[in-house]
Protein backbone atom coordinates (compact mmCIF):
# COMPACT_ATOMS: atom_id res chain seq x y z
CA UNK A 1 0.00 0.00 0.00
CA UNK A 2 1.59 3.22 -0.61
CA UNK A 3 1.08 5.92 1.78
CA UNK A 4 4.11 8.12 1.54
CA UNK A 5 1.82 10.71 0.50
CA UNK A 6 -0.60 10.12 3.46
CA UNK A 7 -1.20 12.45 6.01
CA UNK A 8 1.46 12.07 8.89
CA UNK A 9 -1.14 11.28 11.30
CA UNK A 10 -2.20 8.32 8.81
CA UNK A 11 1.75 7.37 8.57
CA UNK A 12 2.00 6.82 12.33
CA UNK A 13 -1.05 4.93 12.80
CA UNK A 14 0.26 2.73 10.15
CA UNK A 15 3.89 2.66 11.53
CA UNK A 16 2.03 1.59 15.09
CA UNK A 17 -0.31 -0.87 13.17
CA UNK A 18 2.85 -2.79 12.60
CA UNK A 19 4.12 -2.49 15.64
CA UNK A 20 1.17 -3.89 17.79
CA UNK A 21 1.04 -6.93 19.54
CA UNK A 22 -2.72 -7.43 19.76
CA UNK A 23 -5.84 -7.24 17.41
CA UNK A 24 -7.42 -4.23 19.87
CA UNK A 25 -4.41 -1.95 19.12
CA UNK A 26 -4.60 -2.81 15.43
CA UNK A 27 -8.21 -1.66 15.13
CA UNK A 28 -7.63 1.45 16.92
CA UNK A 29 -4.70 2.52 14.39
CA UNK A 30 -7.13 1.51 10.89
CA UNK A 31 -9.93 3.71 12.45
CA UNK A 32 -7.20 6.75 12.05
CA UNK A 33 -6.02 5.38 9.20
CA UNK A 34 -9.29 4.86 7.89
CA UNK A 35 -10.32 8.60 8.98
CA UNK A 36 -7.05 9.97 7.48
CA UNK A 37 -7.31 8.46 4.07
CA UNK A 38 -8.40 11.01 1.41
CA UNK A 39 -11.93 10.43 0.29
CA UNK A 40 -11.47 10.88 -3.40
CA UNK A 41 -11.84 8.51 -6.19
CA UNK A 42 -8.47 7.76 -6.65
CA UNK A 43 -8.13 6.11 -3.30
CA UNK A 44 -11.41 4.25 -4.15
CA UNK A 45 -9.01 0.72 -3.67
CA UNK A 46 -7.28 1.92 -0.21
CA UNK A 47 -10.18 2.84 1.27
CA UNK A 48 -12.12 -0.55 0.58
CA UNK A 49 -9.15 -2.22 1.41
CA UNK A 50 -8.78 -0.84 5.02
CA UNK A 51 -12.25 -1.32 5.39
CA UNK A 52 -11.59 -5.24 4.82
CA UNK A 53 -9.29 -5.42 6.93
CA UNK A 54 -10.83 -3.61 9.90
CA UNK A 55 -13.75 -5.83 9.31
CA UNK A 56 -11.86 -9.15 9.44
CA UNK A 57 -10.41 -7.92 12.58
CA UNK A 58 -13.45 -7.24 14.31
CA UNK A 59 -14.76 -10.06 13.82
CA UNK A 60 -11.78 -12.16 14.93
CA UNK A 61 -11.65 -10.09 18.22
CA UNK A 62 -15.84 -10.98 18.30
CA UNK A 63 -14.78 -14.59 17.78
CA UNK A 64 -11.74 -14.54 20.48
CA UNK A 65 -14.06 -12.94 23.35
CA UNK A 66 -16.90 -15.20 23.09
CA UNK A 67 -14.70 -18.27 23.49
CA UNK A 68 -13.01 -16.69 26.39
CA UNK A 69 -9.89 -16.45 24.37
CA UNK A 70 -7.67 -13.34 24.52
CA UNK A 71 -5.41 -12.10 21.89
CA UNK A 72 -3.20 -10.60 24.72
CA UNK A 73 -0.02 -11.96 24.61
CA UNK A 74 2.52 -9.17 24.98
CA UNK A 75 2.03 -6.36 26.58
CA UNK A 76 3.54 -2.94 25.23
CA UNK A 77 3.40 -0.44 28.07
CA UNK A 78 1.65 2.97 27.19
CA UNK A 79 2.49 6.25 27.27
CA UNK A 80 0.20 6.07 31.19
CA UNK A 81 0.23 2.97 32.57
CA UNK A 82 -1.23 1.28 36.43
CA UNK A 83 -1.35 -2.12 37.39
CA UNK A 84 -3.54 -3.06 40.16
CA UNK A 85 -2.21 -5.39 42.68
CA UNK A 86 -3.02 -6.89 45.83
CA UNK A 87 -4.34 -9.89 48.12
CA UNK A 88 -6.60 -12.18 46.74
CA UNK A 89 -9.69 -10.91 46.80
CA UNK A 90 -9.68 -7.51 47.32
CA UNK A 91 -11.87 -6.52 44.60
CA UNK A 92 -8.94 -6.22 41.56
CA UNK A 93 -11.14 -7.40 39.09
CA UNK A 94 -14.38 -5.65 40.52
CA UNK A 95 -12.45 -2.08 39.92
CA UNK A 96 -10.87 -3.09 36.80
CA UNK A 97 -14.21 -3.89 34.95
CA UNK A 98 -15.16 -0.83 36.70
CA UNK A 99 -13.09 1.26 35.30
CA UNK A 100 -12.84 -0.03 31.92
CA UNK A 101 -16.15 -1.47 31.14
CA UNK A 102 -14.39 -4.64 30.51
CA UNK A 103 -15.22 -8.14 31.21
CA UNK A 104 -13.38 -9.71 34.17
CA UNK A 105 -13.70 -13.02 36.18
CA UNK A 106 -15.15 -11.93 39.34
CA UNK A 107 -15.53 -14.22 42.69
CA UNK A 108 -15.61 -14.89 46.26
CA UNK A 109 -13.21 -17.21 45.66
CA UNK A 110 -9.57 -16.70 45.53
CA UNK A 111 -7.16 -16.23 42.91
CA UNK A 112 -9.99 -15.88 40.28
CA UNK A 113 -7.47 -13.95 38.03
CA UNK A 114 -4.37 -16.59 36.88
CA UNK A 115 -2.97 -13.94 34.19
CA UNK A 116 -2.71 -10.67 33.74
CA UNK A 117 -5.81 -8.37 31.56
CA UNK A 118 -5.06 -5.68 29.92
CA UNK A 119 -7.56 -2.41 29.60
CA UNK A 120 -7.81 1.00 28.79
CA UNK A 121 -10.13 4.20 30.39
CA UNK A 122 -9.82 7.84 29.35
CA UNK A 123 -9.48 11.02 31.55
CA UNK A 124 -10.23 13.73 29.91
CA UNK A 125 -9.71 11.89 26.55
CA UNK A 126 -6.67 10.83 27.52
CA UNK A 127 -6.16 7.13 26.94
CA UNK A 128 -5.01 5.48 30.46
CA UNK A 129 -3.48 1.77 30.37
CA UNK A 130 -4.76 -0.41 33.61
CA UNK A 131 -3.70 -3.97 33.79
CA UNK A 132 -5.51 -6.13 36.40
CA UNK A 133 -3.37 -9.58 37.69
CA UNK A 134 -3.45 -12.33 39.65
CA UNK A 135 -2.98 -11.60 43.59
CA UNK A 136 0.04 -11.56 45.58
CA UNK A 137 1.95 -14.02 45.72
CA UNK A 138 1.31 -14.89 42.31
CA UNK A 139 1.47 -11.14 40.64
CA UNK A 140 3.75 -10.28 38.02
CA UNK A 141 7.16 -9.46 39.67
CA UNK A 142 7.86 -8.07 36.14
CA UNK A 143 4.46 -5.84 35.99
CA UNK A 144 4.67 -4.42 39.24
CA UNK A 145 8.71 -3.60 39.04
CA UNK A 146 8.02 -1.50 35.57
CA UNK A 147 4.81 0.39 35.90
CA UNK A 148 4.90 3.77 36.48
CA UNK A 149 1.70 3.26 39.23
CA UNK A 150 0.19 0.84 41.64
CA UNK A 151 -3.05 0.42 42.71
CA UNK A 152 -2.91 -1.40 45.56
CA UNK A 153 -5.88 -2.41 47.05
CA UNK A 154 -6.53 -3.76 50.78
CA UNK A 155 -9.40 -4.53 52.41
CA UNK A 156 -7.99 -4.38 55.95
CA UNK A 157 -5.18 -2.15 57.20
CA UNK A 158 -2.96 -5.10 58.22
CA UNK A 159 -2.91 -5.84 54.68
CA UNK A 160 -0.63 -2.41 53.91
CA UNK A 161 2.35 -3.84 56.05
CA UNK A 162 2.03 -7.03 54.29
CA UNK A 163 2.29 -5.83 51.04
CA UNK A 164 5.35 -4.20 51.33
CA UNK A 165 7.87 -7.21 50.80
CA UNK A 166 6.09 -7.98 47.42
CA UNK A 167 6.24 -3.96 46.08
CA UNK A 168 9.77 -3.09 48.00
CA UNK A 169 11.70 -3.32 44.19
CA UNK A 170 9.32 -1.01 42.47
CA UNK A 171 9.69 2.36 42.03
CA UNK A 172 6.45 3.13 40.61
CA UNK A 173 3.84 5.68 42.74
CA UNK A 174 1.17 4.23 44.72
CA UNK A 175 -2.41 4.63 45.50
CA UNK A 176 -4.01 2.78 48.05
CA UNK A 177 -7.14 1.84 47.67
CA UNK A 178 -8.88 0.67 50.44
CA UNK A 179 -11.97 -1.27 48.75
CA UNK A 180 -15.49 -2.61 50.00
CA UNK A 181 -16.35 0.36 52.51
CA UNK A 182 -19.65 -0.42 51.88
CA UNK A 183 -19.46 -3.33 54.57
CA UNK A 184 -18.06 -0.30 56.93
CA UNK A 185 -20.08 1.19 59.23
CA UNK A 186 -19.61 5.10 59.94
CA UNK A 187 -17.77 4.70 62.94
CA UNK A 188 -15.04 1.80 61.72
CA UNK A 189 -14.40 4.51 58.05
CA UNK A 190 -13.79 7.18 60.72
CA UNK A 191 -11.51 4.44 62.37
CA UNK A 192 -9.88 3.31 58.94
CA UNK A 193 -9.56 7.07 57.83
CA UNK A 194 -7.41 8.34 61.17
CA UNK A 195 -5.08 5.52 61.05
CA UNK A 196 -4.34 6.11 56.80
CA UNK A 197 -3.70 9.54 58.46
CA UNK A 198 -1.84 8.75 60.97
CA UNK A 199 0.32 5.88 60.37
CA UNK A 200 0.29 5.60 56.34
CA UNK A 201 0.54 9.39 55.83
CA UNK A 202 3.30 9.24 53.23
CA UNK A 203 1.31 7.07 51.00
CA UNK A 204 -1.58 8.49 48.75
CA UNK A 205 -5.01 6.92 49.98
CA UNK A 206 -8.45 6.62 49.36
CA UNK A 207 -11.52 4.46 50.99
CA UNK A 208 -13.49 2.74 47.77
CA UNK A 209 -16.30 0.99 47.23
CA UNK A 210 -17.17 -0.46 43.77
CA UNK A 211 -20.85 -1.72 45.02
CA UNK A 212 -23.05 1.42 43.50
CA UNK A 213 -19.83 3.75 43.41
CA UNK A 214 -20.75 7.44 42.77
CA UNK A 215 -20.05 8.89 39.56
CA UNK A 216 -18.00 11.46 41.19
CA UNK A 217 -16.28 8.95 43.12
CA UNK A 218 -15.02 7.16 39.82
CA UNK A 219 -14.08 10.34 38.36
CA UNK A 220 -12.55 11.15 41.57
CA UNK A 221 -10.64 7.87 41.66
CA UNK A 222 -9.58 8.32 37.58
CA UNK A 223 -8.07 11.80 37.95
CA UNK A 224 -6.10 10.55 40.82
CA UNK A 225 -4.69 8.05 39.29
CA UNK A 226 -4.05 10.65 36.19
CA UNK A 227 -2.30 12.97 38.42
CA UNK A 228 0.36 10.15 39.81
CA UNK A 229 1.90 10.96 35.61
CA UNK A 230 4.35 13.06 35.54
CA UNK A 231 3.58 14.09 31.84
CA UNK A 232 1.78 17.09 29.42
CA UNK A 233 -0.52 16.60 26.61
CA UNK A 234 -0.49 17.95 23.58
CA UNK A 235 -2.88 18.14 20.68
CA UNK A 236 -2.10 18.21 17.29
CA UNK A 237 -3.83 19.52 14.12
CA UNK A 238 -3.19 20.41 10.62
CA UNK A 239 -3.67 24.25 8.53
CA UNK A 240 -7.40 24.24 8.81
CA UNK A 241 -8.68 21.29 10.19
CA UNK A 242 -9.26 20.87 13.91
CA UNK A 243 -6.93 19.73 16.56
CA UNK A 244 -7.40 15.60 17.86
CA UNK A 245 -9.35 15.23 20.68
CA UNK A 246 -7.37 12.78 22.01
CA UNK A 247 -3.77 14.21 23.51
CA UNK A 248 0.02 12.97 22.54
CA UNK A 249 1.55 12.15 25.83
CA UNK A 250 5.08 13.16 25.92
CA UNK A 251 7.71 14.02 29.12
CA UNK A 252 7.40 17.52 30.75
CA UNK A 253 9.96 19.73 28.66
CA UNK A 254 9.43 18.09 25.58
CA UNK A 255 10.03 20.41 22.50
CA UNK A 256 8.61 20.38 18.74
CA UNK A 257 10.85 18.18 17.49
CA UNK A 258 10.12 15.44 20.10
CA UNK A 259 6.23 15.67 19.36
CA UNK A 260 7.10 15.64 15.79
CA UNK A 261 9.57 12.59 16.17
CA UNK A 262 6.48 10.88 18.32
CA UNK A 263 4.05 11.17 15.63
CA UNK A 264 6.03 9.83 13.35
CA UNK A 265 10.00 9.05 13.15
CA UNK A 266 12.22 11.87 10.94
CA UNK A 267 8.60 13.81 10.56
CA UNK A 268 10.73 16.74 12.20
CA UNK A 269 12.64 17.74 9.34
CA UNK A 270 9.80 17.78 7.22
CA UNK A 271 8.29 20.78 9.15
CA UNK A 272 7.79 23.81 6.67
CA UNK A 273 6.68 26.01 9.46
CA UNK A 274 4.50 25.12 13.10
CA UNK A 275 1.84 27.28 15.46
CA UNK A 276 1.22 27.27 18.68
CA UNK A 277 -1.88 28.09 20.49
CA UNK A 278 -1.91 27.62 24.74
CA UNK A 279 0.33 27.97 27.68
CA UNK A 280 3.51 27.95 26.04
CA UNK A 281 2.95 30.68 23.21
CA UNK A 282 3.25 34.02 23.73
CA UNK A 283 0.11 35.12 21.68
CA UNK A 284 -2.06 32.12 20.01
CA UNK A 285 -0.66 30.93 16.64
CA UNK A 286 2.97 31.84 17.46
CA UNK A 287 4.73 30.27 14.78
CA UNK A 288 7.96 28.54 16.84
CA UNK A 289 11.24 26.73 15.62
CA UNK A 290 11.93 22.87 16.38
CA UNK A 291 13.25 23.55 19.89
CA UNK A 292 10.37 25.41 21.36
CA UNK A 293 9.44 23.29 24.77
CA UNK A 294 6.10 22.51 24.89
CA UNK A 295 3.94 23.11 27.83
CA UNK A 296 0.53 20.81 29.26
CA UNK A 297 -2.61 21.07 26.64
CA UNK A 298 -0.87 22.82 23.99
CA UNK A 299 -1.74 23.12 20.63
CA UNK A 300 0.63 22.48 17.78
CA UNK A 301 0.08 22.93 14.06
CA UNK A 302 2.28 21.70 11.93
CA UNK A 303 2.86 22.47 7.90
CA UNK A 304 4.65 19.44 6.38
CA UNK A 305 6.74 19.56 3.11
N1 LIG B 1 -18.88 -5.53 49.34
C1 LIG B 1 -18.00 -5.38 48.36
N2 LIG B 1 -17.61 -6.45 47.66
C2 LIG B 1 -16.70 -6.26 46.67
C3 LIG B 1 -16.18 -4.98 46.35
N3 LIG B 1 -15.30 -5.12 45.32
C4 LIG B 1 -15.30 -6.42 45.03
N4 LIG B 1 -16.14 -7.12 45.82
C5 LIG B 1 -16.39 -8.58 45.81
O1 LIG B 1 -15.23 -9.25 46.29
C6 LIG B 1 -15.04 -10.49 45.61
C7 LIG B 1 -13.66 -10.54 44.96
O2 LIG B 1 -13.59 -9.60 43.91
P1 LIG B 1 -12.54 -9.75 42.73
O3 LIG B 1 -12.63 -8.50 41.94
O4 LIG B 1 -12.71 -11.03 42.03
O5 LIG B 1 -11.19 -9.78 43.59
P2 LIG B 1 -9.67 -9.92 43.08
O6 LIG B 1 -8.84 -9.01 43.89
O7 LIG B 1 -9.64 -9.73 41.61
O8 LIG B 1 -9.33 -11.43 43.51
P3 LIG B 1 -8.59 -12.64 42.75
O9 LIG B 1 -8.34 -12.29 41.33
O10 LIG B 1 -9.53 -13.79 42.91
O11 LIG B 1 -7.34 -12.89 43.52
C8 LIG B 1 -16.17 -10.59 44.59
O12 LIG B 1 -17.19 -11.39 45.12
C9 LIG B 1 -16.62 -9.14 44.43
O13 LIG B 1 -17.96 -9.04 44.02
C10 LIG B 1 -16.63 -3.85 47.12
O14 LIG B 1 -16.23 -2.69 46.92
N5 LIG B 1 -17.54 -4.12 48.10
MG1 LIG C 1 -9.12 -10.89 40.12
Amino acid sequence: MASTNQSPFYQRAEQEFHEATTDEERIACLEVMMKEVPKHKSSENMRKNLTNRYKKLKASVAKQKKSGKSSQQGIKKADMQCVLAGFPNTGKSQLFTLLTNQEAKISPHEFTTYKPQLGTFKFEEAQIQIIDQPSFPNHSKNLVNSTDTILLLVESLDQIKKAEEFLYRSKAKIILIFNKSDLLNENEKRKVKANLKSKHKKLDSVLFSSINPKKEDIEKLKKKIFETFPIIRVYTKEPKKEATKEPMIMKPGSTLKDAAEKILKGLSRKIKRARVWGPSSKFGGQVIGIDHKLKDKDVVEFQVR
